[in-house]
C-alpha cells in the first residue's frame, strides 16, 4: 500500500494554510521611533510571499501594533519602549511598499492602556477566526523576531496551529546580541519549522 501524503509536510503552500505578516509597520523600520536594524527588508520579501498566496487565494492576515498614546510599553509610563506605534499615528501605518490590499485582514493587538501583547493572539480573536476559515497551518514573518514574531509563533502552536516561519522575512531588534537567533532557536524546538522564498514553487513577475 501506498503511504498517503500528508501535505502538510510540503513546505508550499496550499488549502489549510494562512499568511500572517506581523507588524510591519513604520516605526519598526530604520528611522521609525522603535526602528528594528534592517527592518526594511522584509518588505520585498513579504511581497513576495503576499504573492504566493494570493495567487492560490489563500488567506491574508496583517498584524498591527496599536497603541493608545500612555501605553504602558512606553517609558514614560515605566515601560522599555520609546512611543511608537500609537493608534491612528503615521508611525502606527504599515510600511509604504507593503502589498496590503482589501484581501487582508488587518488584527490590531496592545490596545489598551495597561495590557502589553507581543503576539497577535493576545486578546484579538485571530485564533478564532482563522479556525473559522479552516485553517491549519501559518507561514508567519515580519518584526520583529524577537518580539512579536516570537511570541505569535509561540501562541499560534498552543492554539493548535503548525507553523512556519519565513526565515528571510523576519529581522529582529536585538537587544541583546544573539535575541534573535536564541529566539529562533526556540521556536524550532517548540516545533516551528523554517522556510525560506526558494522553498516556494517559482512565481513569475
Ligand atoms: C514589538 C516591541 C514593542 C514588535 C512591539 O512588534 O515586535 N516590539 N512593541
Ligand atoms: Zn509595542
Amino acid at each position: 500500500m501506498e503511504a498517503s501524503m500528508n501535505h502538510n509536510s510540503s513546505l508550499k503552500p496550499a488549502e489549510g494554510d494562512a499568511l500572517i505578516v506581523v507588524d510591519v509597520q513604520r516605526d519598526f523600520l530604520p528611522g521609525g521611533n522603535l526602528g528594528v536594524p534592517d527592518g526594511d527588508a522584509v518588505v520585498p520579501v513579504m511581497n513576495r510571499y503576499l504573492k504566493h498566496f494570493r495567487r492560490i487565494k489563500l488567506p491574508l492576515y496583517a498584524t498591527r501594533d496599536w497603541h493608545p498614546e500612555d501605553h504602558c510599553s512606553f517609558k514614560a509610563q515605566g515601560g522599555p519602549w520609546p512611543p511608537h506605534c500609537i493608534a491612528g499615528s503615521e508611525g502606527a501605518e504599515f510600511a509604504d511598499n507593503l502589498d496590503l490590499g482589501e484581501d487582508v485582514r488587518v488584527i490590531s493587538k496592545a490596545t489598551t492602556i495597561e495590557k502589553d501583547a507581543y503576539s497577535g493572539f493576545e486578546g484579538t480573536d485571530l485564533a478564532e477566526r482563522l479556525r473559522k476559515q479552516k485553517v491549519r497551518r501559518l507561514f508567519i514573518g515580519g518584526l520583529a523576531t524577537d518580539y512579536c514574531v516570537f511570541n505569535t509563533v509561540k501562541d499560534a502552536l498552543k492554539e493548535g496551529f503548525q507553523v512556519l516561519l519565513l526565515e528571510d522575512g523576519v529581522r529582529g531588534v536585538d537587544v541583546n546580541a544573539g535575541d534573535s537567533e536564541k529566539a529562533i532557536n526556540e521556536m524550532h524546538g517548540l516545533g516551528a519549522r523554517s522556510v525560506r522564498l526558494e522553498d516556494l514553487e517559482p512565481i513569475h513577475a
